[in-house]
């Protein structure tokens, strides 16, 4: 955890609670058959991460006088989507991860064929949310929007192309540039989701704050990434709940491979700068999203 104010981490405890239980609520009980693939889904799901890219969208609607009622579907969506390429992520033909969360991956916990199904209807429970979730903003055109945004972001120009490209690029040394251009699709798509679709889901925003909120989500979505290789580098399996030094084991180009710690450091100060100027027109409304870009820029897992 980062050294947040008290305030900002009761809320972000809040934020957490409010996801868990929202998730809790969506997804098929255990004991509805087909059993064990419901079971898998909720292991999988609840009882552990961070919320990072619900907790972007809720800190976004926040900024857009949204109430959380309204935009707690479509965080739901995304943390689903999250999950699924985690699950995939972690198979043996990908990365090939025992540990997930701190917990077995769902893969060794169950079984490689009940995993790959995991994700297939995360994924369709998300979209099917942003299709038919009563709490959403009444209005066809938002759904259509958010279906479109999340199916972007997640597709073979966003997540899957980037972790085509990554799995394609290991063991050969890249360029920042290529680093970068990775990252932007593997992971800085989704978290660009997080916050565009928050702002989507204003039947009618205006377009200088779409462009302020477009402008921080793209230098967050790197930043996030380059912090995630940074503390693979420098801490341990048991903070990350995840095996720490993979990449370097992976032989994987990354910012800290290329720039050093310390240029790496620096790379993050300035996207996060970056990201916080673009902010400027949305003012005070937008504070909690500054705390969340200084969260998860400090952040210990
Ligand atoms: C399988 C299509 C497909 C894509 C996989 C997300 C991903 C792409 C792979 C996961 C491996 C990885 C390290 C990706 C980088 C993104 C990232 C930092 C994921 C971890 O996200 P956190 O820190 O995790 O938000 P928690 O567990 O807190 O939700």
């Amino acid at each position: 955890m980062s050294a947040a104010p008290e305030g900002f981490i009761a809320q972000l405890d809040q934020w957490r609670a409010r996801m868990e239980d929202a998730l809790s609520r969506r997804l098929p009980p255990p004991g509805r058959l087909p059993q064990r693939l419901h079971e898998a889904m909720r292991y999988s799901v609840l009882g552990g991460g961070k919320r990072v890219r619900p907790i972007l969208l809720l800190a976004t609607a926040r900024a857009l006088g949204l109430a959380e009622e309204q935009v707690e579907a479509a965080a739901c969506a995304l943390e689903l989507v999250h999950v699924y390429s985690l699950v995939h992520d972690d198979l043996p033909a990908m990365d090939d991860d025992d540990l997930r969360r701190g917990r077995p991956t769902c893969h060794k916990a169950f079984d490689e064929a009940t995993a790959l199904l995991v994700g297939d209807a995360l994924q369709s429970l998300a979209f099917e949310l942003l299709a038919r979730d009563p709490g959403l903003p009444d209005a066809p055109a938002v759904r259509v929007r958010l279906v479109g945004l999340l199916a972007e972001a997640i597709g073979s120009l966003g997540m899957a192309g980037g972790q085509a490209i990554d799995l394609q690029s290991e063991g050969r040394s890249l360029s920042i540039e290529q680093v970068e251009q990775l990252h932007s699709l593997k992971t800085g798509a989704l978290i660009r989701a997080s916050v565009m679709m928050g702002a989507a889901c204003v039947p009618a925003l205006d377009a200088r704050l779409e462009r302020a909120l477009a402008g921080f989500a793209a230098p967050i979505g790197l930043a996030f990434q380059i912090q995630d290789d940074l503390l693979d580098e420098l801490s341990d399996t048991a903070t990350l709940g995840k095996v720490a030094g993979a990449d370097r084991e992976r032989g994987k180009s990354t910012h800290p491979a290329i720039l050093g710690i310390a240029g790496s450091q620096e790379r993050v100060r300035t996207l996060s700068e970056a990201a916080l100027k673009s902010l400027e027109p949305l003012g005070a409304k937008a504070d909690a999203l500054r705390a969340v870009a200084d969260w998860l820029l400090a952040r210990r897992n």
